[in-house]
């Protein structure tokens, strides 16, 4: 008699898991991006994205390379080393119907990309940006990155005399609306990564990803250990859906409630003072003390849901250009006759 295998658990779209996957890992084993990877094919699952509506794009590194261990229906763009803001904006504008995920490295976003960085962060465009930060240029064997502390020691021994690029400042700085350095916390980590698919705007999350390989011994400062010793959140995430219906029982003077622009709910807990994630220049002031004190802060450091995406400034139709017939795209004959006519 023919058995019938039981419909694998799906989520809200009726999707199994296995269609957020992607293609097996080439990466060291127990290299932090790896478990990144993970946390992005959870939160997308559970968020109820459909794959085809990703935009995966990347640099070069080992971390560039991870959008092909995740969401192999989505689509996928691994672009110059340093290059993938330039060619995120073109691929945004084109089409803001799609939801935009980058993930960059350190040396790919602070070293060789760095000038395309700082002007995706002041455009607020509506994308995710991760930057999987390891200190080190992992694919290139090694080297310090922009991001390595001063005082800290790669494995052959060299003292990094540089004071860090502290990539959350800046993103905050020059406009970004959601911004948090995190650890490999999986729980954290994964509300933090529900409530960005839900936000609108530049995300940037600097996330502290050890490279085993290279930059995981004593005397680093992004190792596994280094991290499980220092690692102190300044809020507690939680995250609310909007097609959740949890009740929550709080006491509201302990929490911030953000309102997401798609109706779901972002719960801050205040685990350190009275911290403000609404409050910017507090926010910047709190990162550059922790870096002069040594000390490894991780959690919402900053949101801002009201300020308008580079795509609200140009004013961009609802429909994605790439699918705009030419009849609407081209101005008629009579109309570049009559602009050539002024022009005489
Ligand atoms: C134009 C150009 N310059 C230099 C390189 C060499 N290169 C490849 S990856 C890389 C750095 C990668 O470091 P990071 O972005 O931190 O990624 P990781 O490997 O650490 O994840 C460099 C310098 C290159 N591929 N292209
Ligand atoms: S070299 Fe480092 S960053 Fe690259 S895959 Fe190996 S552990 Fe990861
Ligand atoms: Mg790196």
């Amino acid at each position: 008699m023919a058995t019938t295998t039981p419909n694998p658990k799906t989520n809200h779209i009726g999707l199994p898991i296995v269609d957020y996957r992607g293609g097996k890992s080439t990466l060291c084993a127990g290299c932090g991006h790896n478990a990144i990877s993970e946390r992005i094919i959870d939160a997308m699952y559970e968020m109820g994205v459909e794959p085809e509506r990703v935009m995966k794009m990347s640099g070069i590194g080992c971390s560039s390379k991870s959008p092909a261990y995740f969401m192999s229906r989505a689509h996928s763009f691994n672009s110059v080393h340093g290059r993938m803001p330039s060619v995120s904006t073109g691929a945004i504008v084109a089409n803001r119907q799609m939801i935009t995920l980058g993930v960059s490295g350190d040396g790919d976003t602070a070293s060789i990309g760095m000038g395309q960085f700082v002007h995706l962060l002041r455009r607020n465009l509506p994308m995710i940006y991760i930057i999987e930060d390891n200190g080190v240029y992992g694919l290139t064997k090694g080297q310090f990155s922009a991001t390595a502390d001063i005082g800290s020691k790669p494995k052959t021994g060299v003292i990094n005399d540089l004071p860090a690029i502290d990539t959350c400042a800046l993103a905050i700085q020059l406009g970004a609306t959601f911004v948090g350095p995190f650890s490999g916390d999986k729980k954290q980590l994964l509300a933090m990564l529900k409530a960005a698919i839900a936000h609108k705007g530049t995300v940037m999350l600097d996330v502290v990803s050890p490279c085993v390989t290279f930059n995981d011994h004593e005397g680093s400062t992004k190792s596994y250990k280094f991290m499980q010793e220092k690692d102190e959140p300044i809020n507690e995430i939680g995250f609310i859906a909007s097609f959740e219906d949890i009740e929550v029982d709080y006491d509201s003077g302990q929490v911030y409630d953000v309102e997401m622009h798609d109706g779901s709910s972002l719960r801050l807990r205040k685990l350190r003072e009275d911290y403000d994630p609404t409050d910017k220049s507090n926010a910047v002031r709190t990162l550059m003390e922790s870096q002069a004190n040594e000390e490894i802060l991780t959690g919402v450091f900053y949101i801002n849901t009201e300020k308008p995406t580079f795509i609200d400034l140009l004013n961009v139709v609802d429909e994605p250009l790439a699918t705009l017939p030419e009849s609407l795209t081209r101005p008629p004959k009579a109309a570049l006759d009559a602009l050539m006519a002024n022009l005489q």
